[in-house]
């Protein structure tokens, strides 16, 4: 018999504020109770305070999720946050991005939170998305139950196994499964979190510690778009192609900017992307 599998996300706020969301992709009945209750109970206990309002929406998915496999994780060594942001803006320059976008994202990213990411064309730095506010969310993402629990095992060998960096890596891993994106970079738009990432098929996830002021509520995330390529597919990929994480790849410590720049052999493991006739469409990938 095929398997069904739902979507079930959650998204809390207060007038009109966001305060937390949740999801993931689940298969069987008391899977998606499970992750219905928990996300609930989330919700009404976020040290960000008590929701007016939580909604949850449990949607049957028409199609079988893409299985992929999950960045591989390391920790860029900084010292301090000046050397984090220059290194940083060196990294994305380095992966063939453009100043021009560069200085885009570090603009955006400058302000405050968006409910999406900003897409940047990597070559000219221009905003491609067509809701500027709204901004373009990666959804209907997930991780099987064997997947997080290798996972968790992992980044706790590292000392880092928060739910912050389990949902970000599943964020960016299907970010990163679009064939028309050269790299993601983020910045916790949480006053209280103070490491971001910059994700792309040469850097696997690279987490970069200390790359905003503790107590600022600035940030966001950044798609940087490769030439040629069009935001509406993009977009559709993003937010409507069910991706389920399958697989973890390894999760490394903290490592010096030359070792990931000399390390070009580390690639995310992913054979998945956009079927081929929107490949076809949407020019070279
Ligand atoms: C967010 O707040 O949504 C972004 C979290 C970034 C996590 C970075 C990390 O610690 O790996």
């Amino acid at each position: 018999m095929r398997r069904i599998f739902y979507s079930v996300r959650m998204r809390a706020g207060r007038q009109s504020r966001h305060i937390s969301g949740a999801e993931g992709i689940f298969s069987g009945k008391d899977e998606i109770s499970q992750a219905a209750r928990l996300y609930v109970e989330r919700a009404l206990s976020h040290p960000k305070g008590r929701p007016e309002a939580v909604s949850l929406k449990v949607e049957l998915l028409d199609k079988k999720p893409l299985i992929i496999t999950s960045l591989p994780v390391s920790t860029l060594e900084v010292n301090g946050m000046e050397d984090s942001r220059r290194k940083a803006a060196e990294m994305l320059l380095w992966l063939g991005i453009s100043q021009r976008a560069v200085k885009t994202a570090f603009r955006i990213l400058a302000g405050p939170g968006m409910r999406g990411a900003a897409l940047v064309d990597i070559k000219t730095g221009r905003r491609m998305e067509s809701d500027k506010k709204r901004g373009t969310r990666a959804s209907r993402i997930g991780i099987t139950k064997k997947a997080l629990q290798i996972l968790a095992g992992r980044l706790e060998e590292r000392g880092i196994d928060n739910i912050r960096v389990k949902e970000a890596l599943i964020v960016a891993s299907k970010v990163m499964a679009c064939p028309f994106i050269e790299a993601e970079f983020c910045i916790s738009d949480n006053p209280d979190y103070t490491t971001g990432y910059i994700a792309s098929r040469q850097t696997g996830y690279l987490r970069l510690p200390d790359i905003k002021r503790k107590g600022s509520p600035k940030g966001g995330r950044v798609f940087f778009v490769k030439e040629g390529a069009r935001a509406a597919i993009i977009t559709d990929f993003m937010e409507k192609t069910p991706v389920l994480v399958g697989k973890i790849a390894p999760v490394k410590g903290i490592i010096p900017f030359y070792e990931i720049k000399a390390d070009n052999n580390r690639k995310p493991g992913r054979k998945e992307g956009l079927p081929a006739k929107d490949r076809a469409r949407n020019g070279p990938a």
